[in-house]
């Protein structure tokens, strides 16, 4: 059977791939930084599959290692990598960003998932075998006004799911990105820091996708034959052409 750890497994898309994962009947490593949700979750899933929660902040690089270097012998062998943990925080113009956002999003977005891929890549490369899904974004593969270091962030997912692949080839690894556009998640409070009026103005007047439909897309991913790599996907609701035009029927 394989295993699966998932980042930011502890709301949205994260949180979708674990349930749709266990209907699969992978082993599921959960992780995040809210140990209470991690435990409801489990308790739910352990039903279906066997449950590991592991609660870290993958900015913390020695709790990365620590964590996914002393996994117990059932869940050591890590054949699938969602690398999903992110958020925004802030939408302001370059000139009036928060350092403390900027640098939680460097931190998190890209640096978190450095960690934790530097932590798991040995394993596969040994045993010539994995799957790692990088979660960008549209906002990797354009800039949107205010969106800056975010985008940057994303940016830099999208370079190192190129990299990655280019590095690990002829390893037995599959790597490839799934880049969705609008998701309603807990996102939007995130980036406007609990403000949920303002974050469900995002979402207002159309259709957004929703976390199980990214989940469902991985699903997909995963089960293909071996041969088979989704190397880098775009995927927006019908009312999405680019990160700003959205048809809301306002
Ligand atoms: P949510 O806010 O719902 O989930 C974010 C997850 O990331 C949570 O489980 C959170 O867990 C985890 N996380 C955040 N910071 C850290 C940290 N420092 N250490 C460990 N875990 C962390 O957002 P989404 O589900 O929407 O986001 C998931 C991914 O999808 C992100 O990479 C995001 O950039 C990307 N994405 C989202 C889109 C959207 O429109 N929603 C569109 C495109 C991409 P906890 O707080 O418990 O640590
Ligand atoms: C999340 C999508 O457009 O809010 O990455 O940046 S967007």
């Amino acid at each position: 059977m394989k295993t699966a750890l998932i980042t930011g497994a502890t709301s949205g898309i994260g949180k979708a791939t674990a349930r749709i994962f266990a209907e699969e009947g992978f082993n599921l490593i959960i992780c995040g930084r809210r140990e209470g949700r991690l435990n409801e979750l489990k308790e739910e899933l352990r039903k279906i599959t066997e449950v590991l929660s592991l609660s870290f902040d993958v900015r913390d690089k020695e709790e990365v290692f620590k964590k996914i270097e002393n996994l117990p012998p059932d869940f050591s062998n890590i054949d699938i990598l969602i690398n999903n943990a992110g958020n925004a925080h802030g939408l302001d113009p370059i000139q009036d960003g928060s350092i403390d956002d900027w640098e939680a999003m460097i931190d998190i977005n890209l640096k978190g998932l450095l960690y934790v891929s530097k932590a798991v890549i040995p394993g596969m490369i040994d045993r010539k075998s994995g799957h790692i899904i990088n979660i960008g974004s549209t906002a990797g593969k354009e800039v949107y006004p205010n969106g800056n270091v975010y985008c940057a962030s994303k940016h830099a997912v999208d370079a190192l799911n190129q990299g990655m692949r280019i590095d690990l080839n002829g390893k037995g690894i599959r790597v490839g990105a799934i880049n969705p556009g609008l998701v309603k998640t807990e996102f939007s409070e995130v980036r406007f820091k609990g403000d949920a009026e303002k974050a469900e103005k995002v979402y207002q007047g159309f259709e957004a996708l929703r976390p199980e439909d990214i989940a469902d897309i991985i699903r997909f991913v995963v089960t293909r034959p071996y041969h088979v790599n989704i190397a880098d996907l775009i995927v927006m609701c019908t009312a999405q052409a680019t990160s700003t035009i959205v048809d809301r029927k306002l």
